[in-house]
């Protein structure tokens, strides 16, 4: 059995409840083989066994006041998966599905993509089980304040950086940074993603979907074309989704479809953005409301946003969202790019064949890093005491894009073949990703 297999089968017995982990390690050790063979000083340094052991992980009870009066008791995590190249960095989600197993698979994930960005920053990731949908403004306070209670002996600006994800967005993260002030009596970039007035840098709200947008346009660009004219689905209908449809209306294209939890919306004219901004970033709505403003729009109940033709689908809402049945309906619709804009929304059986049936695929932890990346912008800004202007953010942001295609798709070149007649990027953005933080650890010693 080979080096990589050998931890894998390890790793599934160590943590066997935890299915998300076992996927995301199963995709990157998988890809990683060439890469062992050619460097057989990472075996003898179990640099394997090390990445994928987090450095270090909390949980803690995070108990808060309901409006009833009542006493409520969520889960808090944060898992500081590895700081070889920089202070563990990463997002906080807030949803009832959260648990270890994932909080751990979008940490690990996060290591790989932080290294892509070619940014200084290492891995990490936390949250709770905590659900802010139908909370009022107080109880997501009084939660807020509760976890940061906890959590800011643990972070620091040198040390552990979070920012949002699911559920953790301008107002949760505002609520946190008031708390982790008031306890440290310190001013310091200790989250990203704050408030423009208060230490946020400007294009962060829009990076991740601009950021996506601009790979996915790397990808168009290597197949000859361009988003001019191009049909498109997204799913989610959070930060990522809005700003990803943002960009591509921007770039000639047209966004016929987006979803939330509970259905999906199909707009034959292309999506009216200033509605869905209205309904999700001010009401905190849903998306059949849509219908209010677009009434020849057409809303479903349920899953099924894949069954929508289109040449480019961009998966912006969750893991595990994009099965094997919406894979096959994706081909025979002539779909031909798919970039994760969510963390592995794919799953491995849907990405092979997608893959194989000539579908140009690009993995989250490459195409959706512009969102980190653009946190460690604001880092940068933070240490110097500036703000840059936007477009100075954005053109960074877009160069950072770029280079992180060039990087992903030279190691996709250098390591593995192709694949349905595309080049491998799960394979190249693992390889590129894993190969620095491995450096890094071998100069570093046994730690
Ligand atoms: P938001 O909370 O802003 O939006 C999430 C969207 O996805 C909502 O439309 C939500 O619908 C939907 N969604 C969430 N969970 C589920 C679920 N279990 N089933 C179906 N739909 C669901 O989050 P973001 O847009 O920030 O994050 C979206 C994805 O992008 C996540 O995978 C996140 O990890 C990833 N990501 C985010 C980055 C960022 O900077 N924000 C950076 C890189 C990746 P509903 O409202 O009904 O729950
Ligand atoms: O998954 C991700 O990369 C994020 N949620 C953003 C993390 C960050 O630190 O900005």
């Amino acid at each position: 059995m080979s080096y990589a297999q050998n931890v894998l089968e390890q790793l599934k017995k160590k943590n066997s409840n935890e299915p998300e982990f076992i996927q995301a390690a199963t995709e990157v050790l998988e890809s990683l083989q060439p890469v062992l063979d050619k460097h057989p000083e990472f075996e003898e340094a179990a640099i394997l066994e090390r990445i994928t052991e987090p450095e270090r992980q909390v949980m803690f009870r995070v108990p808060w006041v309901d409006d009833n009066g009542k006493v409520q008791v969520n889960r808090g995590f944060r898992v500081q998966y590895n700081s070889a190249i920089g202070p563990y960095k990463g997002g906080l989600r807030l949803h009832p599905s959260v648990n270890l197993g994932i909080i751990k698979f979008l940490g690990f994930e996060q290591i790989f993509k932080n290294s892509l960005t070619g940014l200084p920053i290492g891995g990490g990731k936390g949250g709770s089980d905590f659900d802010p949908k139908g909370k009022s403004d107080r109880e997501v306070m009084a939660f807020c304040q509760s976890f940061m209670t906890e959590l800011f002996r643990h972070i620091g600006a040198d040390t552990d950086v979070p920012a949002g994800d699911i559920g953790t967005g301008a107002r949760e993260i505002g609520f946190m940074y008031g708390q982790y002030k008031r306890i440290r009596n310190c001013y310091e970039g200790v989250l990203t993603g704050k408030g423009l007035t208060w230490g946020g840098s400007l294009a962060r709200t829009e990076a991740t979907g601009y950021g996506l947008v601009y790979f996915a346009s790397e990808m168009l660009k290597d197949l000859g074309t361009d988003f001019s004219g191009k049909t498109v689905v997204v799913s989610g209908s959070g930060n990522v989704a809005i700003y990803a449809t943002e960009k591509v209306q921007q770039l000639g294209g047209k966004v016929v479809a987006l979803s939330d939890s509970n259905g999906w919306v199909y707009d034959e004219e292309g999506i009216d953005l200033a509605a869905v901004k209205e309904i999700k970033e001010v009401k905190r709505g849903r998306i059949k409301e849509y219908l209010e403003y677009r009434p020849n729009a057409k809303y479903t109940e349920g899953k099924g946003i894949w069954s929508v033709k289109c040449d480019v689908a961009l998966p912006c809402a969750t893991q595990n969202e994009l099965l094997i049945d919406d894979a096959k309906a994706l081909v025979a619709n002539g779909c031909k790019v798919v970039a994760e804009g969510a963390n592995m929304p794919t799953t491995l059986e849907a990405t092979k064949y997608l893959q194989d049936s000539g579908v140009y695929f690009a993995p989250g932890k490459a195409s959706n890093a512009g969102g980190v990346a653009t946190s460690a912008l604001e880092m940068s800004q933070n240490s110097q005491r500036l703000s840059w202007t936007f477009e100075e953010v954005d053109s960074k942001l877009h160069d950072i894009m770029v280079n992180i295609y060039k990087n992903a798709s030279a190691a996709a070149d250098e390591y593995g073949t192709e694949i349905g007649g595309n080049k491998n990027l799960v394979l190249g953005a693992n390889v590129a990703g894993f190969l620095k933080v491995a450096n890094a650890m071998m100069a570093q010693g046994i730690v």
